[in-house]
């Protein structure tokens, strides 16, 4: 059997496929343990499956001499060095389409849990706290000004969720769209503006990073939600907290963070922030859909075919 390194754990019946089509190797958690079962394995590994966030640290990859494959479970390549394996001829392959609903879903979950205060209505009745003191009122998410930054596939699909409450849309990407219903506004400050909801759908990596900062906050305002379903990256976290903490930023709802699973703790008081463990796409139906399209993609490789979904 061909022999293959996992980064990250997948669901259940996904790795018992993997286990029958190849030799493989859980990476352990860092430290002496793994860089000595890297050494171990490396003459022989050509494949590597992994995670969108995990993705492969560059030292795993310079130390596999015939690596031919990383297969993402996801969609996200910013964790992978995307120009060394083209360089080296490693094919990268992604899990496209199959996640987009689920990650647009919990966009519009977030945008909703923000407005309506979900969370907050939740705690309030665990506690006992309802016919013994008040709650402040949510905010409203009809008919709200929705400015969505990075309109790929998961960005249109969640404007398309937002037509549906009446939502009037813009968005910023590195270009305008033809053909595209949505009004383009040429800068994110623009757009946070123009937003009462700003929506974070653009890739990580290094052309995004920390470009919702300080002055698009301040710009979204003391009365503005922002969401991120993409990566927390693409947010400056540190001035994230700050505007929440001064008031200067309204809420956030966010499924993702700067360092992962690490996540402010100045974030876990506030009553206008919605907090998730970066599950996106983590529902039976897609991790099933993502999974079976990395053994797919690995099958073809190791049967000496074009995989089915490869970024490089
Ligand atoms: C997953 C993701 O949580 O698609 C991505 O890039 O970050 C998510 O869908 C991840 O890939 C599974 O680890």
């Amino acid at each position: 059997k061909p022999q293959i390194i996992l980064i990250e754990p997948m669901m259940a019946p996904i790795e018992a496929k993997l286990d029958a089509a190849y030799q493989v190797h859980r990476l352990p958690p860092a430290g002496p343990g793994r860089d000595a079962m890297i050494a171990r394995v490396a003459p022989e590994v050509r494949g590597v499956a992994t995670g969108g966030g995990a993705g492969i640290p560059r030292p795993i990859m310079d130390a596999l001499p015939h690596l031919g494959i990383v297969a993402i479970n996801g969609i996200g390549t910013d964790a992978v060095d995307l120009a060394e394996a083209k360089r080296r001829g490693i094919r990268v392959t992604t899990t496209p389409d199959v996640l987009t609903d689920d990650v647009a879903d919990l966009g519009m979950a977030l945008l909703l849990a923000g407005c309506r205060g979900l969370c907050t209505g939740d705690r309030y009745v665990r506690a006992g706290k309802w016919g013994k003191e008040g709650l402040p009122l949510a905010r409203k998410a009809s008919g709200k000004r929705l400015g969505i930054l990075g309109l790929g596939r998961i960005g249109r699909a969640i404007a398309r969720r937002a037509e549906a409450f009446d939502m009037e849309i813009a968005y910023h990407d590195i270009r305008a769209f033809d053909g595209v219903p949505y009004r383009y506004i040429d800068s994110l400050a623009g757009l946070a503006a123009w937003s009462e909801i700003l929506m974070v759908a653009a890739s990580g990596g290094a052309q995004s990073r920390g470009i919702v900062d300080a002055a698009v906050m301040d710009a979204l305002g003391p009365d503005g939600l922002l969401v991120n379903i993409a990566r927390g990256s693409v947010v400056d976290e540190k001035a994230l907290v700050a505007a929440l903490t001064e008031k200067r930023l309204g809420g956030a709802a966010l499924d993702v963070f700067a360092d992962e699973p690490r996540t402010p703790e100045a974030l876990w008081s506030m009553e206008n922030v919605v907090l998730q463990p970066h599950r996106a796409s983590a529902t039976v139906e897609t991790r099933t859909a993502m999974g079976e399209l990395v053994v797919a993609n690995l099958a073809a490789f190791f049967a000496g075919k074009e995989p089915l979904t490869a970024v490089v």
